[in-house]
């Protein structure tokens, strides 16, 4: 390896390299930029490992290789969301602002109001096409024509080195919704607009995709996940966060969460998953839905969950509901193409 062409990214453990031809993937036509893509202007010397979809991640004192392209589920940024904000401040989410590109898979889905695009929904990015998220983010398809998915994104006033925005070209809505409850089968899968070129979702280490989680994978109670979106910091109001914000919650058991909504209208059904403090304080909550709930696990972060509802945000014995995707990898599969 050629030590004058590693180039360590400012601020970060990751740093880039550029790896010898040899080693390079060919990808270079998902990588051409359409005209006024709304890509990130990179210098030339920095997109190498871009180019060859080739990065390196610092792992616990190692330098791994990994393709952008491949893999799934890595954090090319490392990062541990805190479990509480430092002062343990009674907002809802009560999550930190993520370095940016921290909890890489996190799409944003806006919606079109009086003439500019809002926060509407969270989302997560599963391939270069695909975004995973809440059914109840959409009255019907239609709804898709007035919406738009944002990848790389952080602060909504500005645009990110590697944001980018795609129409949405058609949307998988799971039928099943409303079945057997309000809540029951929120799940959707948005298909998004390639750009002129065909190009899609472009993997950096900031946009990542996560991978899905195989029916057989163990899924523990207790196990710390991270939740991000753009969502509600108050219970009321309409406070608009500056940056994306993550946060670690322990998921919480069936038989838990059953008997913590016992009294509810709204019953736990085997396709949903909670997790959260029993005490409350730190939860997902108005505008996070559709959001990712991602757990590490068997070396990689798998979508375990998509956040769904809850009764208010953060109170105590209230955790906050999620769509299990366990059950509905079947269902994505079948609609990607
Ligand atoms: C909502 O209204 C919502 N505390 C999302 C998540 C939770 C509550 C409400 C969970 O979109």
């Amino acid at each position: 390896m050629n030590l004058c062409a590693l180039k360590l990214t400012i601020g970060v453990l990751l740093a880039s390299a550029i790896l010898p031809p040899s080693s390079s993937y060919k990808v270079e036509s998902r990588h051409k930029r359409s005209p006024g893509g709304g890509q990130p202007k990179f210098p030339d010397e920095d997109r190498s490992a871009e180019i060859s979809g080739e990065g390196r991640f610092y792992d616990g004192g190692v330098f791994t290789r990994m393709s952008y392209f491949e893999n799934c589920g890595a954090q090319p940024i490392k990062y541990t969301p805190p479990k509480f904000d430092t002062e343990r401040r009674p907002r809802i989410r009560n999550g930190t602002c993520a370095p940016y590109g921290a909890i890489p898979w996190t799409a944003q889905i806006q919606i079109l109001k009086d003439g500019n695009y809002e926060h509407h929904c969270g989302g997560a990015i599963i391939s270069e096409f695909h975004i995973v998220t809440a059914r109840h983010c959409f009255g019907s398809e239609k709804d898709a024509g007035i919406m738009r998915v944002i990848v790389g994104q952080d602060n909504m006033d500005k645009i990110e080195a590697k944001e980018m925005s795609f129409s949405i070209s058609k949307v998988h809505l799971h039928k099943g919704y409303q079945s057997e409850g309000p809540h029951s089968y929120d799940v959707a899968l948005v298909e998004i607009q390639p750009k002129g070129d065909g190009q899609g979702i472009r993997f950096s280490a900031e946009v990542q995709k996560i991978c899905l989680p195989d029916d057989s994978l163990p899924v523990s109670d207790g196990l710390n996940c991270i939740i991000s979106g753009w969502g509600r910091t108050r219970p009321i109001g309409n406070v608009q966060t500056e940056c994306l914000r993550a946060v670690t919650i322990p998921l919480i058991s069936q038989a838990q969460c059953e008997s913590m909504y016992e009294y509810s209208s709204q019953r736990i059904l085997n396709n949903m998953l909670c997790a959260g403090y029993e005490e409350g304080g730190v939860d997902a909550c108005k505008g996070d839905s559709g959001g990712p709930l991602a757990c590490y696990i068997q070396g990689s972060y798998k979508l375990v969950g998509v956040v769904s509802w809850g009764y208010g945000c953060g109170k105590a014995n209230n955790p906050g509901v999620f769509t299990r995707i366990q059950p509905f990898v079947s269902w994505i599969n079948s609609r990607m193409i």
